[in-house]
């Protein structure tokens, strides 16, 4: 059984296409095949993520895949959580929400603030065909986060009190359906969709948009959002 990795799927099939990574989160493309790909944490698996929260360090990475070379690169690390990557319109660099923007220099890479202060924590990010971002964002208690970060049993506490966690990440209709454009320069907000009250579709983590139409996915449906853009007033409600 496949479980991990970085894995490409098409109609041949499940290929592993850099194995042995635990934790790979998403992955863009680069139009000449290169694939930069986010660990979201070196120290926890996804069964753990919320120990992560809990713990709140930055054990994220970025990596890069030559599918020439075959070579797979760790290209900066220190990420909280590394939950999407995008690449910019003209494949100058890459965006890892809230955290970091990396700009591929010369010889290094440059890293700017992205995105900062959204209202909700970043999911998956990405690219409009004009260059702007749509990020999905995720409902956290904040407040909660950081008292279980300042508890010296954080994720001890958790174990032992695991409704605790659907206190500091809501889900279901609690955990409401937000995505934000943003501007391709420095992440400044430019369009927002927000049902608090989660209508047809809750806890939204990527919003792709194409052909006029917003398409939302959800760790907790089996379905796909449609949300219109072309619509007179749309609304997040409207699939
Ligand atoms: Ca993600």
């Amino acid at each position: 059984m496949i479980d991990q990795g970085l894995l490409k799927v098409s109609e041949e099939g499940v290929k592993v296409i850099v194995p042995n990574v635990s934790f790979a989160n998403d992955v863009i493309e680069a139009s000449d095949g290169t694939l930069y790909f986010t660990v979201s944490s070196t120290k926890y698996t996804p069964a753990d993520f919320y120990k992560d929260m809990a713990e709140g360090n930055p054990y994220g990475q970025l990596l890069k895949y030559d599918p020439k070379s075959n070579q797979t690169t760790v290209l900066q690390e220190g990420f909280y959580f590394a939950n999407g990557i995008a690449l910019s319109k003209d494949e100058d660099f890459v965006v890892i929400p809230m955290q970091k923007i990396l700009a591929e220099g010369q010889s290094q890479w440059n890293i700017n603030p992205f995105a900062e202060n959204l209202p909700g924590e970043p999911d998956n990010i990405n690219l409009v065909p004009d260059g702007s971002f749509w990020i999905a964002l995720i409902k956290m208690n904040q407040t909660d986060v950081t008292a279980i970060q300042n508890c010296s049993e954080n994720w001890e506490l958790l174990d032992a009190y695991p409704g605790l966690i659907s206190l500091l990440l809501p889900m279901g209709s609690d955990g409401g359906a937000r995505v934000v454009k943003v501007d391709g320069i420095d992440g400044k907000i430019i369009g927002d969709f927000n049902d608090p009250n989660a209508t047809y579709i809750s806890f939204v983590t990527s919003a792709v948009e194409f052909e006029g139409n917003l398409h939302l996915a959800s760790l907790q449906s089996y379905f796909i959002g449609k949300l219109p853009l072309d619509a007179p007033n749309p609304e997040l409600a409207t699939i």
